[in-house]
């Protein structure tokens, strides 16, 4: 049931996640409000949980929550994670839903329709393949959404964190570019923080580095996004496995991988709050 530990434990389809969070914000309603930042392709809404301050019993997390707000959006793309519901052969699909221009192909990789160096090498102009940037920067109304969002707030952000899978990874920009960026060095150090973090609470390895350097060349991200928009402490976690199960982690790994990847963000925050 909603709320009881087994929730975290399993795997929920889209209508699930919304009853979720409207039930979340109303038991916790003194920590959590519900913001509707926009809506997808399909017109689904898209809402951002914003945490604040409260009594809590984890020590960490009551100082970080007396200096943070943090906002938690669980789902961006509601659009193609309800298709890989609905059509269970599609169970990996991974653009939006939306379609473009007259191709039989639908839906753009998301993680390319940013404004950084958007659908340079790394990404792709045609609408039939996985890296599809899109007809152009925030063509996709869940990208804009987000990245309107981000700008209105972009006085008070203090981090950004973009959570995908897998590979173990904690990334952090650049991802369009092979160059390193001018915080390099502190980031390099600080996502390795992170992963001794990881280490300590599960004893996962993840392993540290630049995007482009780490992985591939990938333009139109949004953590690179958002370093170049003046959020300095930008990263991504690439979440578990590193390929056995890989896009189809177990249930049963789903608890421990957000316990460390709990870890990390609260590492990260640490580190913010200091500097
Ligand atoms: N990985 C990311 C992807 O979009 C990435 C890797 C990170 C790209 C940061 C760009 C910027 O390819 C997954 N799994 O989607
Ligand atoms: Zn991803």
């Amino acid at each position: 049931a909603r709320g009881s530990s087994s929730y975290y434990e399993n795997y929920h389809s889209m209508k699930e996640i919304y009853h979720w969070m409207e039930a979340v914000v109303k038991v916790h309603s003194d920590l959590l409000q519900k913001i509707y930042i926009g809506s997808s392709y399909e017109k689904r809404p898209l809402y951002v949980l914003k945490a604040i301050h409260v009594r809590e019993r984890d020590r960490t997390m009551t100082t970080l929550l007396e200096h943070f707000d943090f906002y938690v959006m669980p789902v961006i793309n509601v659009d193609g994670y309800e298709y890989t519901w609905s059509h269970p052969s599609n169970r990996l699909w991974r653009k939006s839903r939306s379609s473009h221009g007259n191709s039989k192909c639908i839906g753009t990789d998301m993680n390319r329709n940013f404004d950084a160096h958007w659908c340079g090498p790394g990404a792709s102009h045609f609408e039939c393949q996985e890296i599809y940037c899109g007809p152009y920067p925030e063509s996709e109304p869940e990208v804009k959404a987000v990245a309107r969002f981000v700008r209105d707030h972009k006085d008070i952000i203090k981090a950004y964190i973009t959570m995908h899978s897998y590979s173990q990874l904690v990334l952090f920009p650049y991802s369009y570019t092979m160059n390193k960026s001018k915080d390099h060095e502190e980031l390099e150090s600080l996502a390795q923080k992170a992963a001794k973090a990881i280490k300590r609470t599960t004893w996962k390895t993840y392993r540290p580095g630049a995007g482009a350097q780490t992985i591939y060349l990938a333009p139109g991200g949004s953590d690179d996004w958002a370093y170049d928009l003046g959020i300095k402490y930008s990263f991504t976690f690439e979440l578990r496995d590193t390929g056995t199960y890989g896009f189809l982690l177990p249930p049963r790994e789903i608890k421990p991988t957000c316990l460390e990847a709990l870890s990390a963000v609260k590492e990260i925050a640490q580190h913010v709050l200091q500097n």
